[in-house]
Order: C-alpha cells, then structure tokens, then sequence
C-alpha cells in the first residue's frame, strides 16, 4: 500500500488550527503546531492531543517550517512574511485548511465570496437547500471549520463562506456553484491593492460548475452563468420588476419569483442576498414553494441591518456588523427615510469620501464616535451636520433628541469595534439595550 504519510506544521492555534489539527491526527498524520500567543485560544485541546515536543506557543518557530512536508496556514496568518516565503521557495507546500477540505471533500458544495452579505447569503443558501430535503451544513470563514464539516457522513452538501485569506491558500476549489457577492475595499492591509484582493475573490470560480456574480461595475470584464441585481433581469439572470397594478417582485428573467413585500430582509440589500440565494441554489430547487417559504422565514442575521426597535414611526436599525464602508453605503441605500447615522470605531482603510454621495441622498444628521471620529468628522462634516459623541450611549440619546416621526436611526459604524467592545456582537448588544433603555415604558409599533 503506498505510504501516505507526511510530516505536517500547523501555523496558528485558534478555531482552524484545532479542526486541522484534528483531522490530520485522524487521518494519521504527524503534526507540529505553532502559534505566537502563549496561551491561543485552542492551545489547551491541543496540548491534550500533541505531545510537548509538537508544540511551541509564545513565538512562531520558524525552524520547523523546513522541517515540514506541507505546511497549514490559518487564515489571520500572512503567507507574505519573509519566512514563510523561503520555505515555499525550498519546495515546502503552504496551503490552508480548505484546500485539505476541497481534496477530501466527496459530496458537492456551494462556494460565497465577497466583501459585505457573505454569512447572510451563505445562511440562507443553506435553508433554501434544507427546503429541499437535502441534508446540508454551512461552514469555513461563518464559525464552523470547513474541516469540520467533512465528519459529517449524513450530509449530501456544504455550503462555504470563504474569505479573501482562506481563497489565497488554496488551488483545487470546485465548487458546484460558486458567488463573489460584491467587491469593495476591506482587507487592504493584507492585500497588496484592490485590483489583487478582486483577482483572489475571482479564483473561487477556477473551478466552478456555476458562477454568480452582482451586476456591478466591477464586475463588467467578468463572465459568469447568472448573475443578479436591482434591475429588470434578461433571461436566465435575477432581478426585480413590478406587475401591472406595481408591486414589485423578485424575478428570473421575466418569471416574477418573490413579491419583495414577502421578504423579511430589510432594504435593498435583503433582496439582493435573496437574489444571490436564488441564483447560487437554483439547480438545486425542485419545490419552489418549499424554498419561498424558506425566504419568507429568514428573517436575517443579528447585527446586519436588523430591526431593532420601531416606535412613533421612527425606525432603528442596528448594522453593528457593517465593519467598512461598502457596507455602511449598502445599508443607506436600502433605507427610503432620512437617516441618522452612527459612525466610527477603527477605521479600516479605503476612501471615506467614497460614501459622500450616500450621505448627501439619505443622511440628516451624521453622529460620530470613537477612534476614528476626528478622521470621519474632518472628511464629512462640510457636508452633513455632525456631532462628536463619547460613546454609543450617548450617541442614541443624542439621535432620540434629533430624530422625527418617519426617520431612520442606523448604526452602521464603517469600522472595526475593538476600540470600544469586544466585538461587531458587543456593539450591537450595547447599541440594542441604550435603544431600549430610551423607549422603556414606551409602546413599540406593531
Ligand atoms: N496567529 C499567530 N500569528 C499571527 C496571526 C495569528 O500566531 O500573525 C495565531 C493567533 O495567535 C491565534 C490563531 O493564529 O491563536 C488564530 O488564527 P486565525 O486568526 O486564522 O483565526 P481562527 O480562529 O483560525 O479563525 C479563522 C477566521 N479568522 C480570520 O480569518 C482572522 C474566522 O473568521 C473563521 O470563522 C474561522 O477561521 C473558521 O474558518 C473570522 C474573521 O474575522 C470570523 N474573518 C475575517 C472577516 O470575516 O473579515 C476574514
Ligand atoms: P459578511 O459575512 O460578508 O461580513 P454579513 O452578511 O455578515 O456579511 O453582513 C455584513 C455587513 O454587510 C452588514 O452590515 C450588512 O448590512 C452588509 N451587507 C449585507 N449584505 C450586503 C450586500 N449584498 N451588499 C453590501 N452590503 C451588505
């Protein structure tokens, strides 16, 4: 029997290093890992599994790359640095956990990319299929190791969420379908431009069966099967129309699918990751009903544009999870209101000014905070009134103050949140309680 066998170097003890860990060890391997924090967040379960001489927390130890056959990489790990990079050129493989999982993988699986609506389209994707009495899971960049996954023998499909780090590591994706939902800057600190980070977004459909992108300008030199957006569709593509009496509908070329009111999802962006649903899961579909109902039920994810409170007509949304300005334009070109908008945190990179024409359609009152206040406020401030705040607290008083029936009240910071909380979540969390503190006693709107 041929010897199979190969000396393997995990870099990185977090929620991926564990799952590869694991599976290696399962499928017979030897396996070092190191990790630069002392105490990782998987470094106890693999201390109980590895023995001491396989294990080196507290610095990366960069001898043993040479001494591995293959080499992991987690995906907050940069395969840039200089080390990494010698070893390759000394023949070492370097690749991440889904390149394992896209060579073990026997049952087919759907593909997500994109930089904002990956965990919301990768979720309802999944339901659509569950809708279909297929038996399916959603993983990889969404929590779940994609590794992780493959234990499941029960299964007949995957779905991934994946993420610009997890494509760069890997070649042999062959996804049954596969979409790159929009492109906007995020990232760029990892990627050497925009016009990089698209071209590793793009290689999901190396291998695809079906490719699905948004009708977008950047996606003008791209060829795919379908594609999906706001307007009128031609056949075989997804967009929205309206009937004769003008309710408006999702449609497949001129078959109209959904009635956008039926939607749960808020904006312009719900329907969007509806249509993106639709166009990646539609050889799958053999009981419309079924799925439409499926949609119906969604009724998205917390942190993204959520519905938090709606009292005397004015609406507040949390979109904790809006981490870059994509994201923040996204949520303002959703809301058919005047919107009080909460800015700020860690600022990412990539042109504030480009939300400039958002902020003149649809923003009354622009609330900044945090570490990029000054930043946000200096590059908008000639253009909307805005108000410096302490904190989220105060900036929910302070829009309670300014807001009027028929107004929008989004947080939709544009910017990481570990100035201030522990996470997107946090935030949310902090933002959805002050909400509910300032309208305690008060009736909410049916
Ligand atoms: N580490 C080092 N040296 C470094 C960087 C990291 O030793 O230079 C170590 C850390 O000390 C830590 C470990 O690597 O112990 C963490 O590895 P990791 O950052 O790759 O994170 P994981 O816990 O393995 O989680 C990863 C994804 N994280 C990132 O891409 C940063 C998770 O996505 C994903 O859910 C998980 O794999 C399962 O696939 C999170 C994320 O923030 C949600 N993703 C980014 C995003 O959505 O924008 C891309
Ligand atoms: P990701 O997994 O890519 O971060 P999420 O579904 O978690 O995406 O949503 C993250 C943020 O992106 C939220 O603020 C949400 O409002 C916004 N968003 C969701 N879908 C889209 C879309 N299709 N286009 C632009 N922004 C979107």
């Amino acid at each position: 029997m041929k010897n199979t066998h190969k000396q393997y170097l995990v870099l990185g003890a977090g929620i991926t290093g564990w799952s590869v860990v694991s599976y290696l060890l399962a499928q017979g391997h030897s396996v070092r890992v190191t990790d630069s924090r002392e105490v990782p967040p998987n470094g106890s379960k693999i201390k109980a599994v590895l023995s001491e001489q396989d294990i080196c927390f507290g610095y990366m130890q960069w001898q043993w790359l040479t001494q591995a056959e293959v080499v992991i990489v987690s995906p907050g790990i940069d395969s840039r640095a200089t080390e990494i990079q010698a070893a390759i050129a000394m023949g070492v493989e370097v690749i991440g956990d889904i390149e394992l999982f896209a060579r073990s993988a026997k049952k087919p699986y759907l593909a997500i990319t994109g930089s904002n609506g990956k965990s919301t389209v990768t979720t309802l994707a999944t339901a659509i299929l569950a809708s279909q009495n297929l038996a399916v899971r959603a993983g990889a960049n969404i929590g779940e190791p994609a590794l992780n996954l493959l234990v499941h023998d029960d299964l007949d499909m995957y779905v991934l969420e994946l993420s610009s780090f997890q494509l760069e590591t890997c070649q042999s994706l062959s996804p049954a379908a596969a979409a790159v939902l929009n492109i906007t800057h995020d990232h760029l600190d990892r990627h050497e431009d925009l016009a990089q980070y698209k071209q590793i977004k793009l290689s999901i459909f190396n291998h695809a069966k079906r490719t699905v992108t948004a009708r977008q300008e950047i996606f003008d030199d791209v060829c795919t099967d379908t594609s999906f957006g706001t307007d009128l569709p031609e056949e075989g593509h997804y967009g929205i129309g309206r009937d004769e009496c003008g309710q408006e509908w999702l449609m497949h070329g001129d078959s109209k699918i959904i009635q956008s009111d039926d939607i749960s999802l808020l904006g312009e962006i719900g329907k969007l990751n509806v249509l993106a649903a639709l166009a990646l899961t539609e050889p799958y579909i053999k009981d419309m009903p079924a799925a439409l109902d499926s949609i119906k039920q969604f009724k998205g994810l917390p942190h993204r544009s959520e519905l938090t409170a709606r009292v005397n007509n004015i609406i507040w949304i949390n979109d904790s999870k809006a981490t870059n300005i994509g994201a923040t334009i996204a949520a303002l070109n959703g809301i058919d209101r005047p919107v009080i908008l909460i800015l700020g945190g860690v600022h990412k990179g990539g042109s504030i000014t480009d939300i400039v024409p958002a902020i003149k359609q649809k923003v009354k009152h622009l609330i900044v905070l945090g570490e990029a206040a000054e930043l946000f406020a200096s590059e908008l401030q000639n253009q909307v009134n805005t108000t410096h705040v302490a904190d989220l607290d105060g900036a929910v008083i302070f829009a309670h103050q300014q807001a009027i029936k028929g107004d929008a009240v989004l947080l939709s910071p544009a910017c990481a949140s570990f100035d201030m909380f522990d996470n997107y979540e946090h935030r949310g969390e902090v933002f959805r309680s002050a909400v509910n503190n300032i309208h305690s006693g008060v009736c909410y709107d049916s």
